[in-house]
């Protein structure tokens, strides 16, 4: 199906560029979307990024800023600051961070001295790497200690993680990552946190969505800071939120801004307070529930057909697949799906014999075919293409990979994506 032309200024101004666009909302349109920090966003919500928010510079907090003009933006973000605290309810929202990265960045400056030590999940058991991970600046001016899964469960080892704590006394712990397929225990966090008198920040980029939607428990009560990027679960912006206790709303509040970042991007946080308005609609709670469930039902249908799957399977909408049984690696199968119109991401699994960049796993995850609307009944039918791309990925089998892109191309047609052009 050929997805109208849109965008009719830029096809007049920049037709290189609106061909593009228009080649990737086509590519959006017909390929399965399975990477889990990817999802779309409402059409509201991607036409609040693209108003003249943008052309306006906002350095400060509403009502103490250091430029005029300010009478809509300071509403803007009280919005977005307001909608936050209530969906999450949390006693403070920082709109401003531009991306998680530096969100994290700033729960660093917020809270440590270069040198300090901090505690957190490895990057290859599914940790982020600005949990302290060596090649990041977390890594470089902190000393990042890390702690894993268990071999065999793929659970994170409380025990490993209170020795650590006690043992390097870090100024900060972080938990959450972006492989983790299982419910993260933050009462477990937080009691070890408080023990050594840590501060926890709770990095819920992956599951911001999931916890807004009742679908993961929230870590509010165990974590000092919550930090979310907005697009990925929550289905905003690019964009990210530092949220916290009252006590600490000054300290966060510091770092961002002028700590770390000049002008807020204020379409963005126009974007995120949409985003945050559809999050506390009941609908969203069916969309978390359902993220869940999708993934649950993909992951029996691949245990099913024999795949490995990191922990067994999932609580949330992640499943990490181990393909060493199959002979596959990770980057080869990633290619292969992409080339039957299937777009993951290759991954290490944790105790990875491979490096990073070609390693044992493909990542895999339900928000954005959600959000078009499939539903668990689908899931045996994505598990079969997965099969079957891995397969032909395996004998190098290229017209396996095009039928099966003809297949997904065809059955989504009938599920139209949110924010892409329409008939
Ligand atoms: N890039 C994000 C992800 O894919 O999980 C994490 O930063």
């Amino acid at each position: 199906m050929s997805l109208p032309i849109s965008h009719p200024a830029l096809s007049v101004a920049d037709p290189e560029l609106a061909a593009l666009v228009g080649a990737e909302e086509q590519l959006q349109a017909d390929t399965l979307r399975l990477i889990p920090s990817e999802n779309y966003v409402s059409a509201a919500v991607l036409e609040a990024t693209g108003t003249v928010l943008q052309n306006k510079y906002s350095e400060g907090y509403a009502g103490r800023r250091y430029y005029e003009g300010q009478q809509n933006i300071d509403q803007v973000e009280t919005l977005a600051v307001e909608r936050a605290k209530a969906v999450f309810g949390v006693e403070h929202a920082n709109v401003q961070p531009y991306s998680g990265s530096p969100a994290n960045l700033a729960a660093y400056l917020a809270f440590a001295e270069p040198g300090d030590t901090v505690l957190g999940m490895a990057l290859p058991m599914g940790g982020h790497l600005t949990h302290g991970w060596g090649v990041s600046a977390t890594g470089r001016w902190f000393r990042g200690v890390q702690y894993g899964v268990r071999p065999g469960s793929a659970l994170i080892d409380f025990d490993e993680v209170r020795d650590l704590a006690r043992k390097e006394r870090p100024k900060i712990i972080f938990c959450g990552g972006t492989a983790v397929p299982r419910t993260i225990d933050f009462a477990a966090f937080g009691e070890i946190a408080r023990e050594v008198d840590a501060v926890l920040v709770a990095d819920i980029a992956h599951i911001a969505g999931l916890v807004a939607g009742g679908a993961h428990p929230s870590p509010v009560p165990h974590a000092d800071v919550i930090s979310t990027t907005t697009h990925k679960t929550l289905r905003g912006p690019r964009g990210a939120m530092l949220m916290s206790r009252a006590s600490h709303a000054k300290a966060v509040d510091k770092a961002v801004f002028p700590g770390l970042q000049g002008g807020p991007h204020n379409h963005t946080t126009a974007a995120i307070a949409v985003a945050l308005r559809e999050a506390a609609a009941p609908s969203f709670r069916d969309y978390a529930h359902a993220v869940v469930a999708n993934a649950k039902a993909l992951a029996e249908a691949l245990l099913a057909r024999g795949y490995d799957l990191v922990s067994g399977g999932t609580d949330n909408h992640l499943v990490l697949i181990d393909l060493t049984s199959k002979d596959v690696p990770g980057k080869v199968a990633a290619k292969a799906l992409d080339r039957a119109g299937i777009v993951v991401n290759y991954n290490t699994v944790p105790f990875d014999p491979r490096k990073p960049f070609d390693p044992s796993g493909i990542r895999i995850g339900t928000p954005s075919l959600t959000s078009r609307g499939l539903g668990t009944d689908r899931m045996p039918l994505v598990a079969e293409w997965i099969d079957r791309s891995v397969t032909a990925a395996a004998k190098g089998d290229e017209d396996a990979l095009a039928v099966i892109r003809g297949e997904v191309a065809e059955l989504l047609a009938g599920y139209p994506a949110p924010g892409l052009p329409t008939d």
